[in-house]
C-alpha cells in the first residue's frame, strides 16, 4: 500500500480586525474546495486563522481580548469547517484562540487542531515557544503581545495516526528552535503541520528584517532533514493592519527540499504528493536515532534553561 498524502498548504492573505470570522471561514471553504479539485487528502491553515492577528495590539480591556478567542471548537461560525470536511472528505489543521473555563480559572492558549476526514477533531496542540512580551512596549511599531494574552502549552509536543502516517503540530515561533523537532523526531513524525504569523520588521532587532524569510526556511529544512519528516508550513501573510507578514508558505521533502512554495502574500493553494516513506531514507539513515544518537551527552538540553555559565 502507497503512503502518499497529498498535502495542500493554504496560505491565507491577511484578515482586518473587523472582519468576520464568518468572512475567514469562507475563505477557507474555497480554499478546501480548491484542495478537493487538486486531490488533496488534508489542507493547513495558518496559525490564528480566525482573526486578524490580535497580539499586535495592547488591550487592557480582558473583554475584548477575550472577543477574539474560541470557547467551543467547533462554534456556530466554525462549523462550516468541519462540514466541508465532511462533504468533500478533506481533513483540515486549523490554528486558533482557545478559552477554557477550569473550574474558576480561565485559561487561553494558542492552539491547532487536526481535524480528519469524518470532521473528527483527531488532535489538539498548544503552543509552546511564545514570543513577544508582556508588557505593553508604546516605542514599538507594533506589540507582540502572545506572552501576555497567552499561557504556555500543557500538552507537550504530540503526534497522532492521521492520514496514514504519524502527524504531529507545532505553531509559529516553536519552528525556530530545534528542541521542537527532535521531540517530534523521537514520536516517530513523518507530517509535521504548522501555522504562522511572522511580521517582517523585528522592532529589538530590525537588521534583520531583510533575513526573515531565510530564517523562516533555514530552520524549517534543517529541522525536516534532521528529523526525516515532511513539513507542511503555512503563513497568514501580506498587509494586515498596516503590519507586513511573511508568506512564502512551502512544503519541505525529509531531504530538507522545498518541493512547493506560494508565490503571493494573498490566499492561495499550493499543494504537493508526500510520499511518506521517503521518511526512513533519513531515519533508516544518517539520523538513525537508535544507532547513533548519544543521549547521555545531551542532559544539559534538559537540565538547564538558560546558558551555564563558562568555569
Ligand atoms: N506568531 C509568532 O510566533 N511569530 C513570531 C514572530 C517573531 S518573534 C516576535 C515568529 O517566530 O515568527
Amino acid at each position: 500500500m502507497t503512503r502518499i498524502v497529498t498535502v495542500g498548504a493554504a496560505q491565507l492573505g491577511p484578515i482586518a480586525r473587523n472582519e468576520t470570522r464568518s468572512q475567514a471561514v469562507r475563505r477557507m471553504v474555497d480554499l478546501m474546495r480548491q484542495a478537493k479539485a487538486k486531490s488533496c487528502d488534508v489542507v493547513v491553515f495558518p496559525e490564528l486563522a480566525l482573526t486578524t492577528f490580535f497580539p499586535r495590539w495592547f488591550m487592557s480591556d480582558q473583554a475584548e481580548v477575550d472577543a477574539y478567542f474560541e470557547r467551543e471548537m467547533p462554534g456556530p461560525e466554525t462549523r462550516p469547517l468541519f462540514e466541508a470536511a465532511v462533504d468533500l472528505g478533506i481533513g483540515f489543521y486549523l490554528g486558533y484562540a482557545e478559552l477554557v473555563e477550569e473550574g474558576e480559572r480561565t485559561r487561553r492558549f494558542n492552539t491547532s487542531i487536526i481535524v480528519d476526514k469524518a470532521g473528527k477533531i483527531v488532535g489538539k496542540y498548544r503552543k509552546i515557544h511564545l514570543p513577544g512580551h508582556h508588557e505593553h512596549e508604546p516605542w514599538r511599531a507594533f506589540q507582540h503581545l502572545e506572552k501576555r494574552y497567552f499561557e504556555p502549552g500543557d500538552l507537550g509536543f504530540g503526534v497522532w495516526r492521521a492520514f496514514g502516517g504519524i502527524v504531529g503540530m507545532a505553531l509559529c515561533n516553536d519552528r525556530r528552535w530545534p528542541e521542537t523537532y527532535r521531540v517530534l523526531g523521537l514520536k516517530g513524525v513523518e507530517l509535521m503541520m504548522l501555522g504562522y504569523n511572522t511580521p517582517l520588521h523585528y522592532p529589538p532587532v530590525p537588521e534583520h528584517d531583510h533575513l526573515q524569510a531565510f530564517h523562516n526556511h533555514i530552520v524549517m529544512q534543517a529541522g525536516a532533514y534532521q528529523n526525516g519528516t515532511w513539513i507542511v508550513a503555512v503563513a497568514k501573510a501580506g498587509r494586515e493592519e498596516g503590519c507586513d507578514l511573511l508568506g512564502q508558505s512551502c512544503i519541505i521533502a525529509p531531504t530538507g527540499e522545498i518541493v512547493a512554495m506560494c508565490s503571493t502574500i494573498g490566499d492561495e493553494l499550493i499543494v504537493a504528493d508526500c510520499d511518506l516513506d521517503r521518511c526512513k531514507e533519513i531515519k533508516d539513515n544518517v539520523f538513525r536515532f537508535d544507532y547513533y544518537r548519544q543521549p547521555e551527552h545531551y542532559r544539559l538540553i534538559v537540565e538547564t534553561k538558560g546558558v551555564v555559565p563558562c568555569p
